[in-house]
């Protein structure tokens, strides 16, 4: 990928760039902090490996003469001064919680980026008339704390924070004693702090911008979530004994409603997509008919009536299926947000960063959820995407190159310093 060397040199920092090989260096070292088994990352949401990887970040924030606030529900918000202290910060960030099999680049990547370009503004003093956060959202994985985004998604007054706080792991511990427990819980009171405008780079998670060599993605949309728990409640009985006939299998009614939800995505292809990532089937003993499954069906389109029209038929195909085998089905919505647009001023921004680079890029509408998403209903909102390779994220293969993060950085940079207006 070549940058331009032409760039037209209009004002003080239109020629900026970050330094890759630092924000590199970052990410590896962030890396070391709740490692894998496969090379990637296990840092889960208020662990202890989370809490050593805050006490980093908010290290490095410090060093870059940054002062660090923290709101009720541990999210983290480093500020570099602008001329006009009144002024309304331009945020900037991500989140540093990673699946239990994740990799060292997803949200990762849009924190460190947020403090690579202080760093690279405080390098060539750089001064910004609207002061710049770069930010940290607890939590924004959902996989220990449905529902995923749930800080960002308090912050911008989706969820209710005593709600938030009450959400329990699979052991029954809730978010709000783990925030506690790893002292990371602030005072400021969330969702108080108001926005210029706030800018997120985050992987693409998916293989477009690679296959079609795209050096960055213009995040125009992201698309609708639809997460319902499905329980199934059948009888336990021995697998030996119990003639087939009398069985109230609630394990294959779970298989059975898992190969519907396959089937209802790809009908609704191509803008949607659906599978059930988490599940728990009960006793979970070898010679035990399961009386209990409990599964979580994850829907996604860009388009909200596909996403109501498919979450319908899934539950009309659950019930149909239980009502032959005599068991019980329940349902309740544990997650989820409607099709974002992102605010048109920032995502040009973007856009315009990218033509003034020399970055090929190209519009893209998010398959995966960002806090970014939420955020964008407190104030305007964009993203800036960079390729991953063969696509593969929440997995701990996950991989980018030094130079898609450079570029995904730089952009994220000339965003943020346009919307924050470079002072001299
Ligand atoms: O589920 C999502 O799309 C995000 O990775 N939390
Ligand atoms: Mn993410
Ligand atoms: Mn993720």
């Amino acid at each position: 990928m070549a940058a331009s060397t032409t760039a037209p040199t209009t004002a003080p920092g239109q020629n900026l760039k970050i330094d890759g090989q630092r924000l590199w260096d970052s990410l590896m070292e962030m890396a070391k902090i709740g490692p894998g088994i496969a090379g990637g990352n296990n840092r889960q949401t208020l662990t202890d490996a989370d809490a050593e990887g805050r006490a980093l970040f908010q290290k490095w924030c410090e060093d870059a003469g940054l002062t660090m606030g923290l709101d009720t529900m541990g999210n983290m918000f480093a500020r570099r001064e602008g001329t006009d202290p009144d002024a309304l910060p331009v945020y900037v960030g991500s989140h540093l919680d990673t699946q239990p099999t994740g990799g060292k680049y997803d949200g990762v990547l849009g924190v460190l980026a947020g403090l690579e370009l202080v760093r690279t503004l405080n390098d060539l003093d750089i001064k910004t008339r609207h002061p710049i956060v770069v930010t940290n959202w607890t939590n924004e994985e959902g996989t220990r704390f449905a529902p995923a985004m749930l800080s960002s998604g308090v912050f911008a007054g989706l969820h209710e924070e005593e709600w938030a706080k009450s959400r329990t792991d699979k052991d029954g511990k809730t978010f709000g004693d783990e925030l506690k427990r790893i002292g990371w819980q602030g005072d400021e009171p969330v969702g108080a702090r108001k926005m210029k405008a706030f800018f997120e780079l985050h992987i693409e998670q998916g293989p477009i911008l690679e296959a079609e060599g795209k050096d960055v993605g213009v995040v125009t949309h992201g698309q609708g979530l639809d997460w319902t728990e499905v329980t199934i409640t059948g009888r336990d009985a021995h697998t030996g004994s119990t003639p087939m006939p009398m069985r109230r299998n609630a394990g294959l009614a779970m298989a059975r409603v898992m190969d519907k939800v396959d089937e209802i995505a790809l009908a609704h292809a191509p803008n949607a997509v659906g599978a059930i990532g988490a599940l728990d089937i009960f006793p979970n003993s070898r010679n035990v008919i399961p009386g209990k499954a409990v599964f979580t069906v994850d829907f996604r389109s860009p388009d909200i009536d596909t996403l109501t029209e498919m979450v319908s038929q899934m539950k009309e195909a659950a019930k149909a299926i239980c009502d032959e085998m005599e068991l019980e089905v329940a349902f309740e919505k544990v997650g989820g947000f409607d099709p974002v647009t992102f605010d048109a001023d920032c995502v040009s921004a973007v856009r315009s960063a990218a033509e003034r680079l020399g970055y090929s890029h190209k519009d893209l509408i998010s398959g995966a959820g960002h806090d970014a998403c939420w955020i964008n209903r407190a104030a305007p909102t964009a993203m800036v995407m960079c390729p991953c390779v063969d696509g593969l994220s929440h997995n701990e293969a996950e991989e980018i190159t030094l130079e898609w993060a450079r570029a995904g950085a730089d952009v994220l940079m000339h965003a943020v310093v346009e919307t924050a207006g470079v002072e001299g």
